[in-house]
């Protein structure tokens, strides 16, 4: 039964049903009993193996197909009426083309089927941040992971009331067919379209299609910023509290940093972190002309492997209880999941990623092929679950930014830490970022692109102009946070990483904040303020680069050095980039930071 009397809905889910034909509609009000119903029905038809009670409870393995494990980036599409408003690193397809395509695709593919409307709020509900979505899908696995991701049921209907309008959002699995799949995204519409697959991103509409790339083009519009960042809160132990955001690409460590929990002596000193989000930030100028950023997620869908007590406790406490575990192991000596990294000891008896018994005598660290859990496997947990979650994670207001970090995966050139000059400055800097490829998108891995704010993927509209709306934002923030850029993943001439990371990437989240109170020095070189090797804190610090080979104070120098000839390249690299890719519509203020780049290296 329609739990709406709002005829935009109404006609939505009308138009969707008469197109896809399904036997049934079910409208997911959001209650405990209809979602247990669902992970019941589930568990019997195999779409969800149900995990040990006692140890994992209210906990479910769901495996995919093996060509659906990640993002699809070429077959995502912007589809403006005008191919340069998607601009030039976003495919682009021609809207009337993609709606004939995808409804050919989608018709009649529900026949049999049940097809579920999800109501969903991205953002508090009642919150001036919040915005609605519905979604229609024939995947219950998708229904489960909306129910964690997002604030969703018949509250959302209420909020949206008579004839509020909302993102609108169709999936239907069809045949899974990689031929056949696409993300298609239609700003001028709200609408978005996916098809032929049952993956993460591709299919839990309400994260990257509507939170990052539909929230983009609507922030552009309305004067806000939907970006690709976490944002956590450190206590300092006066009680103070400052606030953070950073945009890393995919699966270049979010997830870790929002949940750090600080080494011992800061922990002793009463220093303290907590979560306020893991992946997509939504950023507002505040009365006090301030940022403020909300979490619009209402969960996290992390990377799995490389998650364990040591590294990321957080997240895997997270993941005790009722969450979605997808296309990691399964331990069949006692119906548990296991992935690589998570312990040391391999599992005797595993069943891997595509169903198949899994030989623990044929795994090699360094052959993909070989590991039980797909790289990209993933865990849905709920946010509450998080024993560091901050107590403003359901603030309808936000949290206050101090600072704003950038980084990227690279073995070389960037140094750890840098902090830009100014706002403009901070913008030029997250415009050059680069990366190394994860398993998070489909196609090679550790190849170094261009990835601008770590948004490369995810912006909704023209590059050029996204760079643009930044500059714009700048204008209106009276006190704005410092920009900042970090790279963890330095590695020595044997591709062993230099910095330690993880829970001791306190140590530059500290010089950070000291950067923001203005209470630290800093060195000016050619990029930027880059910190004094003697200010890093690095006592009780325990970490051996290789074996035998503990990380010492020469190596924080060494990677903190700006070499000039480097930067020269990778000025040079990037002009290549404004000019050859994103062409005309880079702002202005951004060609003068190239070329003070420039000429500071050349010096
Ligand atoms: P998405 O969910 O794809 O957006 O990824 P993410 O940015 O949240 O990345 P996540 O924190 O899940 O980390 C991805 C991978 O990087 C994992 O294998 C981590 O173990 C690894 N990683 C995270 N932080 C660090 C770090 O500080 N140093 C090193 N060496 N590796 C890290
Ligand atoms: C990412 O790839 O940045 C993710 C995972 O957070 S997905 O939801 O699949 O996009
Ligand atoms: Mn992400």
């Amino acid at each position: 039964m329609a739990l709406t009397g709002n005829k935009k809905v109404l006609s939505f889910v009308e138009e969707s049903a008469e197109l896809a034909q399904p036997d049934k509609i079910i409208w997911i009000d959001g209650s405990k009993a209809q979602i247990d119903a669902l992970k019941e029905q589930a568990v019997k038809s195999g779409e969800l193996i149900k995990l040990n009670e006692k140890l994992l409870p209210d906990c479910y393995l769901h495996r995919t197909k093996v060509n659906d494990v990640a993002r699809v980036e070429d077959r995502t599409f912007i589809c403006t009426k005008k191919r340069e408003d998607a601009g030039p690193i976003n495919y682009w397809m021609d809207p009337k083309q993609a709606y004939e395509l995808t409804r050919e695709i989608a018709r009649g593919s529900m026949k049999g089927k049940t097809m579920y409307v999800i109501p969903y709020s991205m953002g508090v509900v009642g919150s001036d941040f919040a915005k609605i979505g519905i979604e229609v899908t024939d995947s219950i696995y998708v229904v489960l992971n909306m129910n964690i991701m997002t604030r969703m049921g018949k509250k959302c209907l209420d909020a949206l009331g008579k004839d509020g309008d909302f993102i609108k959002g169709f999936h239907a699995s069809c045949d899974i067919d990689p031929e056949k799949r696409y993300i298609m995204h239609f700003p001028e519409d709200n609408t978005i379209i996916s098809v032929n697959s049952a993956y993460g991103g591709n299919v839990l509409l309400g994260k990257k299609c509507f939170a990052l790339r539909i929230a983009s083009w609507l922030g552009k519009t309305e004067g806000w910023m939907a970006e690709h960042m976490l944002i956590l809160g450190v206590t300092f132990p006066d009680g103070q509290k400052k606030y953070v955001a950073a945009a890393f690409p995919s699966a270049c460590g979010k997830t870790n940093l929002a949940m750090l929990i600080p080494p011992k002596h800061y922990l002793k000193k009463g220093y303290n972190v907590e979560c306020v989000g893991d992946d997509i930030a939504w950023i507002r100028v505040g009365e006090d002309g301030r940022l403020w950023a909300v979490n619009p997620e209402n969960g996290f869908f992390g990377v799995a492997p490389g998650t364990n007590a040591h590294s990321n406790f957080n997240a895997l406490e997270s993941t005790k209880k009722g969450t979605i575990f997808t296309n990691v192991a399964l331990n069949t000596d006692d119906m548990t999941v296991w992935w690589e990294g998570l312990t040391k000891e391999l599992p005797e008896h595993a069943i891997d990623w595509t169903g198949k018994p899994w030989d623990r005598t044929k795994f090699d660290k360094k052959d993909k092929s070989t590991c039980s859990a797909h790289p990209n496997s993933r865990f849905t947990a709920p946010a509450e679950n998080c024993p560091c979650i901050s107590p403003e994670f359901n603030s309808l207001k936000g949290v206050p930014l101090s600072a704003i970090i950038f980084g990227g995966r690279r073995a070389s050139t960037t140094p750890l830490v840098y902090q830009s000059r100014d706002w403009n400055h901070g913008v030029f800097v997250g415009s050059a970022m680069s990366s190394e490829t994860t398993a998070a998108a489909a196609g090679a891995t550790g190849v170094l692109r261009h990835d601008p704010m770590a948004m490369k993927p995810f912006i909704g509209y023209h590059v050029g102009d996204y760079l643009g709306h930044w500059i714009e934002m700048g204008k209106k923030i009276k006190n704005p946070p410092k920009i900042f850029n970090v790279n963890w993943f330095r590695q020595d001439e044997d591709g062993n990483f230099m910095w330690p990371g993880f829970g001791d990437n306190m140590r530059v989240l500290e010089w950070i904040l000291k950067r923001c109170d203005g209470t630290v020095g800093a060195e000016e070189t050619a990029i930027g303020f880059v910190p004094r090797a003697e200010d890093i804190d690095l006592s009780e610090l325990d970490y051996e680069i290789a074996d035998g080979r503990p990380f010492t104070r020469d190596d924080l120098k060494t990677i903190l050095t700006v070499d000039k000839e480097k930067w020269a390249k990778e000025a040079e690299e990037l002009e290549g980039y404004y000019k050859g890719t994103i062409k005309d519509r880079i702002p202005k203020e951004l060609w003068a930071c190239l070329e003070k780049l420039k000429a500071n290296c050349n010096k």
